[in-house]
């Protein structure tokens, strides 16, 4: 497929399209008590409807709300407590707030309640590996995300190892978006992210930037997520409230290289940031 024919991409979350014909940006809604970068900010379902109140005046094209931390090390969360946490952030924000929104979850239960909810697109950090979580995003008929990941959130950081990051986590999307057809997911339905920090030391991780426009061509539009993360650390020495000119750097180098939408914590400077890219190249690299 060429760049141009994805770029008019438009997904269909739950009735609510997503446009893929310039860069999108993805605002994290943690509704976690322990995630790493914005930890005890946005508690109360209703200190969370007030930041995606100011994601989506900033210019977020989608909220992703997430019950559950994925940071190595974090307890495990019962799908009770995810669900609690999670069902009563998607209704009002799906009542108040006019765009997409999607469920970070790996739970096959929490996934059809948010879609019933109002969540109309499923980011999975375990590509829909657990149990059932496969055959529920197939019945609901929304897009999902698979992202990859090396291990298990408790041991993933401790001595990752690849032959060849970029080839292994290529061909792990590629075979997940195969299954996941023909489990009954449409091909336009899939979006592939490269997990950036799941499983990877520094070097996978710039490796895998470096070499961003060869899983962005392979028919499934990307997500990247950096914002924050801990490779600004080793590069800047920035605590994770310091990490903003760090993330704007890697979200344009996402986009620069195919990325179709960026899942960042820092929406209006995100929003800014791509515009001023996007005049300088209005195209992906691919249709130019
Ligand atoms: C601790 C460690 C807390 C890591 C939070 C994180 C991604 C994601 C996350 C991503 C997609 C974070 C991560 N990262 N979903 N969920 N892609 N699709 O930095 O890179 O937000 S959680």
């Amino acid at each position: 497929m060429t760049g141009s024919k994805q770029d008019s991409i438009a997904i269909d979350c739950g009735g609510r399209l997503l446009l893929l014909d310039r860069p999108r940006i993805m605002g994290i809604l943690n509704v976690t008590p322990d995630s790493f970068s914005d930890g005890g900010e946005c508690l109360s379902p209703k200190e969370a409807l007030m930041h995606a109140h100011r994601m989506a005046a900033a210019g977020a094209d989608i909220i992703d709300i997430g019950g559950e931390s994925t940071r190595p090390g974090a307890a495990p969360v019962s799908v009770q407590q995810e669900l609690d946490r999670v069902i009563p952030v998607i209704e009002a924000v799906w009542t108040e707030i006019r765009i997409p929104i999607s469920i970070d979850t790996s739970k096959p239960e929490v996934m059809k309640a948010a879609a019933a909810a109002g969540a109309g697109m499923i980011n999975d950090v375990f590509a829909l590996r657990r149990e059932g979580a496969m055959q529920a995003v197939a019945g609901l008929n929304l897009p999902v995300c698979l992202m990859h990941m090396l291990g298990e959130p408790r041991s993933m950081q401790q001595q990752p190892q690849y032959q060849d990051v970029v080839a292994e986590v290529e061909s792990f999307l590629l075979d997940r978006a195969r299954d996941c057809e023909a489990a009954g997911i449409a091909k336009q339905n899939i979006l592939l992210d490269p997990g950036f920090g799941f499983g990877k030391n520094m070097d996978h991780n710039l490796e895998l930037l470096r070499q961003l426009s060869r899983l962005s061509s392979r028919g499934y539009p990307l997500i990247a997520g950096l914002s924050r993360k801990s490779m600004l650390a080793r590069i800047t020495g920035r605590k994770v409230d310091q990490r903003l000119a760090g993330s704007l750097t890697l979200a344009v180098l996402a986009v620069r290289a195919g990325a179709a939408i960026v899942r960042v914590h820092d929406v209006v400077e995100t929003h800014d940031a791509i515009k001023v890219l996007s005049a300088v190249w209005p195209r992906t690299p691919e249709s130019v």
